[in-house]
């Protein structure tokens, strides 16, 4: 059975998502967290950047967030996608990201961030000067030194390129064994500062390893896996989580390219995560929340005025699309949507973000709702997703009017 687009209002009754930024779960979207403290609680403000694409940021995001200490957010804008706002240059010259204000200090670099919060509000766990901490730190950065020189450098020829495997996975042996010697899924004996320093860039190479080598890390390595699942089980973690679309896409320009190894399972990576299925995908594998349609739904209500604005599609052609994917998510029924729209669907398909607009399930039934609602009027792609920039994300043009 074919159904007709529900309207704006029709759609809007169909979901009662609710997220309290201030005092609920870890979401991206905060300006303020209080844990239910009061604003003259807060002696900290973190700038991170709009889409929380930076992995030095969500390593002091989450800090924060299992410390549970009151805090502003403040977001800025990436070299990568638009223009560095001049309030933060006069504060922070170099634009760089993180900095954090603690009471009158301005700090960056992540690891002094910690430092500094450590001495006033102690540590998580072992801290980060801890002699078990220490070398897992230097663990890290040995980590992400073998990812950056397997994935962002172009292999001269099969020999190179199994080479550069081979050193990462080296490393990432070593990472099992850290992992193993202690009891319990966490890196040291209770999750700690540890765990929060090789957040960010595992969970990119996660994503960017599956995409642009056909290499799962989360699927190869048991101990890494049990860690991962140990991750979601806290809010602190699934509220900065990302997915593989985002990251396989944010991580070009931020390092400068990313190089596909052409290899068969590679190729099937990179078709499903760009195309689907998602659901099932090695990025999460904590159960599906009821709510994720709703969630999806609500946060597509309230930005879809920007959302049809910045579409290359004619507006009135794409609201129309756009209902038609809304209807199909929540009802299950198809929607035909009007001819020629299945671009337009697409280019959104392509430019959901996690966790900036939606958590990880949300935007997977998003996707699904906005892909099989093109497939039905055909298969043009949308605008290709550019790699030296990201400047279709611009937050500038995503201003409320
Ligand atoms: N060592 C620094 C590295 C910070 C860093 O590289 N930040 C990047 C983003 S991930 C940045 O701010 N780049 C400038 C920009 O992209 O606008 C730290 O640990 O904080």
């Amino acid at each position: 059975m074919t159904i007709a687009p529900l309207s704006w209002q029709e759609l809007e009754t169909l979901t009662d998502f609710q997220l309290d930024t201030v005092n609920g779960a870890t979401n991206a979207q905060a300006q303020l967290r209080l844990f239910g403290m009061t604003e003259s609680d807060v002696r900290v403000t973190l700038y991170r950047d709009n889409h929380a694409w930076c992995p030095y940021c969500q390593k002091v995001w989450l800090w924060l967030e299992e410390k549970q200490i009151p805090y502003r957010i403040k977001k800025v804008t990436m070299f990568c996608y638009g223009k560095k706002e001049s309030w933060y240059k006069r504060k922070v010259p170099s634009g760089m990201l993180p900095a954090l204000e603690l009471d009158d200090r301005t700090i960056t670099e992540s690891d002094d961030i910690l430092l500094a919060l450590e001495q006033v509000f102690g540590c998580l766990g072992w801290g980060m000067q801890d002699p078990e901490v220490i070398p897992l730190r230097r663990l890290e950065r040995l980590l992400f030194r073998a990812w950056c020189n397997w994935l962002c450098y172009r292999s001269r020829s099969p020999k190179e390129e199994q080479y550069n495997r081979d050193q990462f996975t080296k490393v990432v042996a070593m990472v099992e064994d850290a992992l193993g010697s202690t009891p319990g899924d966490y890196f040291l004996s209770e999750f700690s500062t540890a765990d929060v320093i090789f957040t960010p860039y595992v969970e990119r190479m996660n994503a960017s390893l599956y995409y642009y080598k056909g290499y799962s890390l989360r699927e190869e390595n048991p101990r890494l896996q049990a860690w991962f699942a140990a991750m979601e089980t806290r809010p602190t973690y699934r509220g900065t989580q990302s997915d593989f679309h985002t990251h396989a896409h944010d991580l070009p320009p931020q390092m400068g390219g990313c190089w596909e190894n052409g290899e068969p399972q590679m190729l099937i990576n990179k078709a499903r995560v760009d195309n689907g299925p998602w659901m099932g995908l090695p990025d999460v594998t904590y159960p599906e929340p009821e709510n994720s349609r709703a969630e999806a739904l609500q946060r597509v209500i309230k930005h879809h005025t920007n959302i049809i604005r910045v579409n290359p599609a004619d507006n009135k052609l794409f609201d129309e699309a756009l209902r038609c994917a809304l209807t199909h998510m929540m009802t299950g029924e198809v929607c035909m949507p009007p001819p020629g729209s299945d671009s337009a669907l697409r280019y959104l398909r392509d430019r959901i973000n996690v966790p900036r607009d939606m958590s990880i399930y949300a935007a997977k039934r998003l996707r699904e709702s906005l892909e099989k609602t093109a497939a039905l009027v055909g298969d043009s792609q949308g605008t290709p997703i550019p790699i030296h920039h990201r400047r279709d994300q611009d937050p500038a043009n995503f201003v409320k009017n």
